[in-house]
């Protein structure tokens, strides 16, 4: 009898232990330490009657088995005896039924109370630990040891009692506990408690602290009927196994040396997955974003999202660039096969029509998971998906990465935060129990690979890989628990790989044992095909009929795919038509607004409700914010910035700024929101510019404290839609490095790869101002050094022509002034590309008194302090602002620089009274403003040139600017780069020191020498 270990010394000893001798019970308690094993904290009083706790079956845990329950039990019973009402009325309702029960049924009358708590026990430890019994590894190689709390004869129970009848049932509780159930033998139950537990699905879900949803789940999984598919369904069930299984062996004998990451092993995720979208499209389900690494990736594209075979195909044998086609062709330096992403409308079987996209990325696993839930979660802004049950993001994880990444724990963070909630991302772990050739005892300390998720409370169904029925069933039971609760869920597909990291691996090198046993193993289409056969519901012929039929459609998709053009780049959704890339030019437009608009949305940005009790301090800077609006001088950072995102709504844009402590503001100088301080209540004066304004439309929303999985987030957002203005901004730049992955492989290159825009703006908080090492540097010069504007050629730069943003890859300010910032973030949305911005945002200029701008450089008016030649717009580089004449031959030097240090600048000029000194701004370093640069310098030919930094020489923009100001000065025959002066700090390995003194010192020293009188002649 495989339940039984009754000879098992340990089963003995506990059943001697706990059950046998009831009496001991009360001298036990006592003798345990009640704060480290007992489940509830009352002490129980040996005379008097017990006043145990009672806590609800549902909330009891695997402690509920621990020797102290028993006890607990009996002394509940006993206490109930005395008084039914001095226990809970869960409690007091499973004594009743139990003894209502036990006296009207004959078949029963044997059945004591204790023996029924222990069938409770056991019951519950087959919720519990079932999983661990369950058979989920198709190779039979997994050892596990099978908890002692699943063995009967650890409750008492023998052989003998195998077949007498037993009543359950509790009060509120579904599946097997259900007050309904009738009575059954201890065999029948063991056996649905077998089947439902320990067979090829090992179901985790007694860690959700919930009653309903796991009720919800035991209704489904101990069911009264072993689940069961119809002929018909079995057959698509099939068809979808051999197409799954058909193409991977289809690539293999055709391209036989190259890499796809093959899914062999586990072909049953391709059925699994389109099972799950069927199911999901049943339940009102319309679009899903999918993210997903290289393994099987390509069959997921051809079968799944069904990208053209002849299209992959032809990929395989390396056509993949296309032709000239004219205008607009946009290539960018592509990516390999295995990464490129598509989207598709895929029919459903219940005859619907559901999106499918899938995102592209890099080789980094795991890296795309936050990006696929923000992508989702803007479908769900823009499809007003309010109750998020349309649009899914589906994440397909492999055991190594979901178990090893820390961007998988960031994301599932993100699951339940009201602004980045997607009501649930679907999780697939295609477990093939080895992460290249690193065994799971080597790659991760817990258990299973999918453990990470618990800390969610999502439930998680392991499968067995080879069952293909187990599998479509969790899929499609995931589905179901995603559009009904509204989580996240896991599905851990267990399988195997069969050959190695990559075809042309060897995995016998490193897992021999494992491979002489995948060797023999039959394929999970093997497997089913027999069952099919043994079933007698399908014929030898049938299955032969679906395999030539599968077998001939690849073949032609082949023979086309040699003549297979691809046409322009798919890289344009819906939202983006009209949207130019690189090669078809944009033409520039003002970001100048019209005063009356400024005035209004001001006023609107700047009141506060009537019976609204701000902070003191906060009462003060709203009136002064309004002061601003109303005679337009003096206006902040902050108020910018909101003007900003205020005209950019009322011109229909979305807005949505997130990260950490964004809605205050890190420096406590934003306060989008305001805080009532008698009701706490929240007003977000940007929620009211517009009638009956959508709350969403704009976004600020504090972050979860992560870098990685927010900006990747807000990054996925961006790229939906490209009428958003969407932003992430860092606590200090510094931190922006725990999500370097996302702007090396996403930001800085996602475009050139994939031909997918975004227009991104990245805020991180920059300037040398004595808080130490990490609180300083955003390292402007990572950014730059990642930029691909060529240092040695000056693009086209007439302004009608001009296309030198559209062709980088992004684009890098340092803003040194309130109305400059209001126009570089209107510009992003104010063009017809997208392109990211990193932006260096100010610190000690939030406050500073000569950081400020005048209304009228924010509006459209001829003749205004913003308005050029063109109009009033970003302005790239800022002029010297002593207003020299077109040709200043007494200016001994021109200083260049960038960021705060201008003010400080300028301020030594004025003590100094250097008025031979230029200083400009550059504002935007990247691209780099070649005419305006010319134009300067051509405004003082006699100037010493200099650059001026606060950063060490080996950071900020030093090295960035050196090549390229020198192509400039040639170009005009203005010297070499021995021309260009350098102030700014020594290099160094830390980007500060941690000594305020040393930082004043430095920092004088620097201004010092900018305006020393004699020539700089540095560094050679
Ligand atoms: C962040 C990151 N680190 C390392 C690698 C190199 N790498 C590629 S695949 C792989 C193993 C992945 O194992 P697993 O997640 O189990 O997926 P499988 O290949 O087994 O499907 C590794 C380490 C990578 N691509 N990304
Ligand atoms: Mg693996």
């Amino acid at each position: 009898m495989a339940w039984f270990r009754a000879a098992s010394g340990v089963a003995r000893l506990a059943l001697r232990r706990n059950l046998s001798q009831a009496p001991h019970h009360i001298a036990r308690t006592r003798a345990l330490p009640s704060s480290t094993r007992c489940f509830h904290s009352t002490n129980f009083r040996p005379k008097a009657a017990p006043v145990p706790r009672p806590v609800p079956l549902s909330k009891l845990t695997d402690s509920f088995l621990d020797g102290t329950s028993s006890v607990y039990l009996e002394e509940l019973q006993r206490a109930w005896e005395n008084d039914p009402s001095s226990v809970d009325e869960s409690w007091d309702n499973f004594f009743r039924n139990f003894v209502g029960q036990a006296a009207t049924s004959p078949g029963i009358s044997g059945q004591t109370i204790h023996e029924s708590m222990r069938l409770l026990l056991l019951v519950r430890a087959y919720q519990v630990n079932g999983h661990m019994k369950a058979q989920l590894d198709p190779l039979g190689l997994e050892k596990r040891e099978i908890p002692e709390d699943l063995d009967p004869a650890l409750y008492g129970f023998t052989e003998a009692d195998l077949d007498r009848e037993f009543f359950l049932g509790v009060w509120r509780m579904s599946g097997f506990l259900s007050e309904n159930r009738p009575v059954q033998t201890l065999r029948e139950i063991l056996n649905r408690l077998e089947q439902a537990y320990c067979g090829t699905i090992g179901y985790e879900y007694m860690h959700i602290p919930d009653r309903e949803k796991c009720n919800w789940l035991r209704e489904k999984i101990e069911t009264v009927k072993p689940r069961e598919y119809s002929p018909d369904r079995r057959e698509v069930l099939l068809d979808r196994l051999i197409w799954s299984t058909q193409f991977e062996n289809f690539l293999a004998t055709k391209w036989t040396a190259a890499k796809r990451f093959g899914l062999e092993g586990g072909e049953t995720l391709i059925p699994g997955m389109k099972e799950m979208f069927d199911r999901a499209a049943d339940m009102g389900v319309e679009s899903i974003v999918i993210g997903m690494s290289h393994r099987g990736r390509l069959n997921v594209l051809g079968n799944v999202v069904r990208k053209p075979l002849r299209q992959i195909f032809s990929e395989f044998s390396g056509g993949t660039k296309p032709v000239e086609e004219g205008e607009g062709l946009y290539t960018g330096t592509g990516d390999v096969k295995y990464h490129l992403g598509t989207s598709y409308d895929r029919p459903t079987r219940g005859g619907k029509r559901i999106h499918l996209s899938l995102v592209a990325n890099p080789s980094h696993l795991e890296a795309v998971d936050p990006l696929v839930v923000g992508k989702t979660r803007a479908k769900q802004y823009y499809s007003n998906d309010a109750e998020r049950t349309k649009n899914v993001g589906v994440l397909i994880h492999g055991d190594g990465s979901f178990a090893g990444q820390g961007v998988v724990y960031e994301t599932l963070h993100l699951s339940a935060l009201p602004n980045y909630t997607t009501g649930g991302t679907i999780h697939i772990v295609v477990n093939n129990q080895v992460a290249f050739t690193t065994d799971p005892k080597s790659g991760r300390s817990s258990q299973y690979c999918t453990d990470v998720a618990k800390a969610l409370n999502a439930p998680i169904f392991h499968v067995n890989g080879d069952d293909l029925e187990a599998v479509v069933h969790a899929c499609e039971l995931a589905a179901g628990w995603r559009q009904t609760f509204h989580s996240d869920v896991v599905v851990d597909i267990v399988c195997y790989r069969r050959f190695g990291h990559n075809e042309i691996d060897e995995p016998s090198f490193t897992q021999p044992k494992m491979y002489q046993v995948i060797r023999n193993h039959p394929s999970a289409l093997e497997i089913y095909q027999n069952k099919l056969l043994q079933s007698g519901q399908i014929s030898k012929e049938d299955i032969e009929r679906i395999h030539n039929k599968v077998n001939s459609i690849l073949n032609e998709e082949f023979i086309k795919s040699k003549d297979y053009v691809p046409r322009r780049r798919d890289w344009l959704s819906a939202y983006w038509a009209g949207f130019k890339s690189p090669e078809q030019i944009s033409r520039i437009r003002n970001t100048g607004v019209k005063p009356e608009i400024l005035k209004r949305v001001g006023q609107a940005i700047t009141t506060l409700p009537e019976n609204f009790k701000p902070h003191r301090a906060l009462k003060k800077i709203f009136e002064q914010r309004a002061k601003m609006i109303e005679t337009g001088e003096g206006i902040d950072w902050a108020l910018a910035e909101a003007l900003a995102f205020a005209t950019l709504i009322i011109e229909g844009n979305h807005v949505r700024l997130s990260g950490q402590d964004v809605e205050r503001g890190t420096f406590s100088h934003r306060h989008a929101f305001v805080h009532d301080q008698e009701t706490g209540e929240k007003y977000c004066p940007l929620d009211h510019i517009l009638m009956n304004q959508n709350e969403e439309m704009f976004t600020v929303s504090n972050s979860s404290l992560s870098e990685f999985a927010v900006l990747g987030f807000e990054l996925g957002y961006s790229m939906e839609n490209p009428n958003s203005l969407v932003l992430w901004e860092a606590q200090f730049g510094d931190f922006a490095n725990g999500a370097q992955v996302i702007f090396d492989q996403f930001l800085s290159s996602g475009e050139s790869k994939w031909l997918r825009q975004t227009g991104l703006a990245v805020l991180l908080p920059h300037g040398y101002d004595g808080q130490g090492p990490e609180h300083s540097s955003a390292r402007l010069e990572r950014f730059l050094q990642m930029s691909d504007d060529n240092p040695y050629v000056i693009p086209e730069m007439d302004p009608t022509l001009r296309k030198q943003i559209q062709e980088c890859n992004w684009q890098v300010v340092n803003v040194t002034t309130p109305a400059n910032y209001f126009h570089v973030l209107r510009r992003q949305i104010h063009r017809d590309f997208r392109k990211p911005l990193i932006v260096m945002s100010p610190k000690n200029l939030l406050r500073h008194k000569d950081c400020k701008s005048h209304l009228s450089e924010f509006d459209d008016l001829v003749g205004h302090p913003g308005f050029d030649k063109q109009g009033t717009r970003f302005k790239r580089l800022i002029k010297d602002q002593n207003d020299h004449k077109d040709l200043e031959e007494g200016i001994n030097r021109l200083i260049l620089c960038s960021g705060k240090i201008y003010y400080e600048l300028d301020e030594e000029r004025k003590k100094k009274d250097r008025k031979d000194v230029a200083i400009c701004r550059v504002e935007q370093l990247c691209p780099f403003p070649y005419d305006l640069i010319q134009r300067e310098l051509k405004r003082y030919p006699n100037a010493e040139i200099v650059w001026c930094q606060e950063e060490p020489m080996n950071m900020g923009a030093y090295h960035y600017v050196a090549p390229r100001l020198h192509t400039a000065m040639r170009a005009l025959g203005r010297g070499t780069i021995e021309d260009i002066n350098y102030v700014g700090r020594e290099p160094s390995a830390a980007t500060a020191t941690g000594f305020y003194s040393v930082h004043v010192q430095e920092q004088t020293q620097i201004i010092q020498k900018a305006m020393q009188q004699e020539p700089v002649r540095y560094p050679y």
